[in-house]
């Protein structure tokens, strides 16, 4: 047994050594492109393949697939894989937000769900949404945004939530949508539903009143976008959500200076921007 083995490694390890050697000189002048690299065929040839794996560089970007990447390598790499083209849409984490057609998407699935639950029970809605009112709400009368998510667990075959294909932003989506549900009805603005808030959530007749972004003096639509300094936002449901940049980086520059903007801005002066920006338009609610 020993003999075999050392003869094979012996037979053996000049014939790799031959082979990295060759795929070197092969790939040599064979350039593959982002997220792929070369690699050699049996007959010598060089063949360009997706990367095994990139480097854990912290440099997060956006792709035009909605998706979020740790670095440029992830994102080709996945590219390459998916055989389909994805571009860089923006530096940093992608902005997940839950808009008006989404919320309302969800409510519609809901109410529907609990129409069909009534006609096969025979029951009422209302009855229907009391029982499911104490079973999720956990004894205190009051249904939060975490309750409010195990009711919908409770027929996810029925609800069939696919936002997107990464199963990461369709969890982050989902909660984002329970939170607009929550504040569609959230009539005393606690963050949680009492019995009757969360029976006007779910009743199709009940309307809500429309919120919209405020900016300055203009009223902005769902889907309305503005820019603050190097940083994107968007309005959904109500709230403008932006982008958590830092504003001083090299590619970001040019437009910075542009739009005269050129302090760094911490995560702390960010978050109080944003919270500016909301409270102007609360303001104008009124
Ligand atoms: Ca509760
Ligand atoms: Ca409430």
């Amino acid at each position: 047994c020993v003999c075999v083995c050392v003869c094979v490694c012996v037979v053996f390890a000049p014939v790799s050594c031959f082979a990295v050697e060759q795929m070197s000189s092969v790939c040599a002048r064979t350039f593959c492109g982002a997220g792929r690299e070369c690699d050699s065929t049996d007959r010598g040839e060089p063949v360009c393949r997706c990367l095994q794996q990139c480097d854990g560089t912290e440099n997060w970007v956006c792709g035009s697939n909605g998706r979020t990447y740790r670095n440029h390598c992830e994102l080709h790499r996945d590219a390459c894989i998916a055989q389909t083209k994805i571009h860089v849409e923006h530096r940093g984490h992608c902005v997940v937000v839950c808009f008006l057609s989404d919320r309302d998407w969800l409510r519609e699935r809901v109410i529907q769900w609990i129409q069909e639950e009534v006609q096969s029970n025979v029951t009422s809605p209302n009855k229907l949404l009391q029982t499911y009112f104490k079973t999720y709400a956990n004894g205190d009368s009051e249904l939060d945004s975490k309750e409010f998510l195990s009711f919908l667990k409770h027929n996810e075959t029925a609800l069939n939530l696919t936002y997107s294909n990464s199963l990461e932003t369709n969890t982050l989506l989902r909660s984002l949508c329970v939170d607009a549900l929550i504040e569609l009805s959230d009539e005393n603005a606690d963050w949680k539903l009492s019995l009757t808030e969360f029976i006007n959530c779910l009743t199709a007749a009940y309307r809500p009143q429309q919120r919209k972004c405020a900016l300055e003096d203009e009223v902005l639509e769902d889907g309305a976008e503005t820019r603050m300094e190097c940083n994107k936002c968007v309005c959904a449901c109500g709230n403008w959500v932006c982008t958590a940049l830092t504003c001083n980086g090299e590619r970001q520059v040019e437009e910075d200076v542009k739009e005269g903007a050129e302090e760094e801005v911490t995560e702390e002066e960010w978050s109080r921007r944003v919270a500016d920006l909301n409270a102007l338009q609360e303001d104008s609610h009124h």
